[in-house]
Parts: C-alpha cells; structure tokens; sequence
C-alpha cells in the first residue's frame, strides 16, 4: 500500500541514480538508502564501490540494474577490506591513484565477521575508506543482534536483550593508529557530508562510522527516518554510555 507521508529518502544525487525503493529491494525509509547517497553525491564520479552481503549489496543490484553508476564490486561477507586492498592495487598498478576505493558494509560485516580483514587493512594503513553504516542489527538476514546492538536490544538472538557489552569500532579503529576516524549519523547529513570530504582528503586507512536506522528492525514509521528527533536520541543515548568520537 502507498505510503501517505513522503520518501524523504529517496536517492537524489544522480550517482546513485536508480530508485531502489521502486525497485523493490529496499525497503521505504531504510536509513542506509541516504548514507549511499551522500556518499555518491560527495565523492563523484572517481570512486569504486564495494559491498559484502548485506541490506547494501541487495538494494545495490537486481536482475536489471545497479544502483551505482560508479564501478561496483559486490563481495563476501567476511572479507571486503581484503577485496578493497586488492583493487587499490589494482588501480594504483593501472596509474588511477586519485580513485577512491571505499567499502560501504554494514555493522555486522564489519564488527563481527568482517572485523579480522578489517584490522588487517587498518594495521597496513590501506588506502581505502571503509564506511560502516550501522543499523545495528544483522538485517539483511531478518535482525539478529550484532555486536554493535544497543545493549538491552532486544532482536530475534536476543530475545531478552543484547549484552551490555557494545563495541566500539570506531575507538578501536582509531587505537589502530589509522590516520581519520569519524562517526556521524544521517540525521545530520550536512556532517557527514563534511567529514566525507575530509577522508577523502587523507590517503591511507579511513573509517567512518555512519548510523543508519533501520525501520524493520527498530519499529517506527518509515517516513520517521531522518526525523532529527529519533536519530539525536539514539546517537545521544549511544554517547551516554560510551563517549563517541567526533571529529
Ligand atoms: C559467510 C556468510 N555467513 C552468513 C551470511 C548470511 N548473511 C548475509 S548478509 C548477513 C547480515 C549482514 O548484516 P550487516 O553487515 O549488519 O548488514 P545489514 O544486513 O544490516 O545491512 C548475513 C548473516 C553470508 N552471506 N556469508
Ligand atoms: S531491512 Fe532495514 S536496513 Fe534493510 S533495506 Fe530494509 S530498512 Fe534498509
């Protein structure tokens, strides 16, 4: 049935052009949509994408078409930032050194299985950004916790709610000695613009943190997505319990 409020998360930037919505393999409101979208419309043409399974790979592709009018490479769950090493060599054998290689994962692909290949690339300082957009939840697989789940989540592996224990990737990454580190949420996009542009200015290792919310999984109205009131709470209820790094 067609919704009464607006999309207001419909990609708009032209990188990523296809309407994943009306193609039917995102859902209406899905937070992850914008975060894409910014990223294609700040980075432009001289980028390469590359997504592990995920709610991403899915709504990136389908039997007719890609969402991204840039080179993308849909990849393993476990393994992007090894698969993004070996096409930053690839292009950087081909002389393409101002392309960016950018993996764009979710939560679970990057704290859980991803997480060895990703502290590989961080330790080797690969000259790749790697964006986690973190619906925290693994949903493209209908939601179990990841460990990235706001404690006390409760979500179909935590029925009585996740641990208390979240981690904090960011921090970790930043421990790596990597050169940027950032968090941002799509709420505020005119930040995560800004912090876009400026991992894009840095060569070498660069994660940035992005916080998606997933309407499934979180149960409120899809047109609630970017409504400034329910990302700030997350994103402050987050930073109560463990400071968030911002920069
Ligand atoms: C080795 C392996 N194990 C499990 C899966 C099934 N799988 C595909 S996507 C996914 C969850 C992805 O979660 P996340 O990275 O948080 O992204 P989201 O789906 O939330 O967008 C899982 C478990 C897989 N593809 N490969
Ligand atoms: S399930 Fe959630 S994260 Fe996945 S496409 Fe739908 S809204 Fe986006």
């Amino acid at each position: 049935m067609a919704s009464p409020h607006p999309i207001a998360t419909l990609p708009k930037s032209g990188r990523f052009s296809l309407p994943p919505v009306m193609m039917g393999t995102a859902c209406e409101g899905c937070g992850a949509l914008p975060a894409a979208d910014i990223l294609a419309e700040t980075l432009g043409s001289k980028m390469a994408v590359l997504c592990p399974a995920s709610c991403a790979a899915t709504f990136s592709l389908s039997y007719t078409g890609m969402a991204w009018q840039v080179p993308f490479v849909h990849w393993i769950f476990e393994s992007a930032p090894a698969a993004a090493t070996g096409l930053r060599r690839a292009y950087d054998a081909r002389g393409l050194k101002d392309v960016h290689v950018v993996c764009f994962a979710g939560d679970s692909g990057t704290a859980d299985i991803g997480f060895q290949a990703l502290s590989g690339a961080a330790s080797r300082n690969e000259n790749i950004l790697y964006i986690c957009y973190d619906n925290e939840v693994a949903m493209n697989t209908q939601g179990q916790a990841t460990s990235t789940s706001t404690a006390l989540a409760r979500t179909p592996t935590t029925p009585t709610g996740a641990s208390a224990l979240r981690k904090d990737v960011a921090r970790i990454m930043a421990a790596h000695g990597v050169p940027y580190v950032a968090t941002a949420a799509v709420s505020h996009p005119e930040d995560y613009r800004r912090k876009l542009r400026r991992a894009a200015r840095v060569t070498g290792f660069r994660y940035l943190q992005v916080l998606t919310p997933c309407p499934i999984a979180w149960g409120y109205p899809h047109a609630d997505t970017i409504e400034q009131k329910k990302c700030q709470l997350v994103w402050r209820s987050q930073a109560r319990g463990r400071p968030t790094l911002l920069t």
